[in-house]
């Protein structure tokens, strides 16, 4: 996957904290999808009792818009900066291999996002600042004995590239763990799914778990 990171606009709303930048407020999101919490069951409850309608599967494994991410020049463009919110995941089968190239955009302003996975440590094969080079960066992957994270610092104004096995179902949040970019929808989920013996199948919740 390869998954920009960075802040841009919501309008206002009713929202009390507006205006903030351009008479909107802030947003964030992973490859232009600012995700919202759901209201109601939590994405692990749908994820075990089949119930549709709590998220969205339709992560983009790339941004829906190719532009020169880290151009400061491009900070301002408000025909960039708006995001949509969704409660929109990424689907993965058991035991996946993952590679995600995560790239921070200049959108608004350029910044520092550590990025954080539940439920899987991950390897960190490079990173560096501007564009990500499809071509010329994979050769700098280090693949002997890369160093294991569950956060990684996204380099200001660059990318990291993480990969990790998905051999852990359930429901698992990737977020920026800056406080402040969390509410403003810099995050997403993994839903990985079951896998073919009983160890690798996401168990019932306990019967004693707390009811609101
Ligand atoms: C959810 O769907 C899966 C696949 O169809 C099925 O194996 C499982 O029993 C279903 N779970 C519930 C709680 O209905
Ligand atoms: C940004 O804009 C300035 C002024 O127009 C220009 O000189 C510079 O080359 C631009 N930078 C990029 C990376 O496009
Ligand atoms: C994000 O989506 C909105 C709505 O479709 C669009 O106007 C905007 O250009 C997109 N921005 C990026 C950076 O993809
Ligand atoms: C998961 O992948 C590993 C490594 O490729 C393999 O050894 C293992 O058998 C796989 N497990 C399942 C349940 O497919
Ligand atoms: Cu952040």
């Amino acid at each position: 996957m390869f998954v920009t990171v960075g802040v841009g606009l919501a309008p206002c709303g009713g929202n009390a904290t507006c205006p903030g930048p351009f008479g909107q407020r802030f947003s964030a999101s992973m490859n232009n999808e600012s995700f919202q919490l759901p209201t109601g069951l939590s994405m692990l409850q749908a994820f075990f009792f089949n119930v549709s309608g709590v998220y969205t599967p339709n992560f983009p494994d790339a941004p829906p818009v190719k532009f020169d991410y880290t151009n400061a020049n491009i900070s301002s463009d408000l025909s960039l900066l708006f995001t949509p919110k969704s409660t929109s995941v990424k689907v993965l089968k058991y035991n996946a291999t993952v590679q995600i190239v995560l790239q921070n955009t200049a959108l608004l302003a350029v910044e520092n996002h550590p990025i954080h996975i539940h439920g899987f440590n991950f390897h960190v094969l490079a990173q560096g600042f501007g564009n990500y080079d499809p071509v010329n960066d994979p050769k700098k992957f280090n693949l002997d004995n890369p160093p294991v994270r569950n956060t990684i610092g996204v380099p200001v104004g660059g990318w990291a590239v993480i990969r990790f096995t998905a051999n852990n179902p359930g429901v698992w949040f990737m977020h920026c763990h800056l406080d402040v970019h969390l509410p403003w929808g810099l995050a997403t989920a993994f839903v990985v799914q079951n896998g073919p013996t009983p160890g690798s199948t996401l168990p019932p919740p306990p019967a004693d778990l707390p009811k609101c």
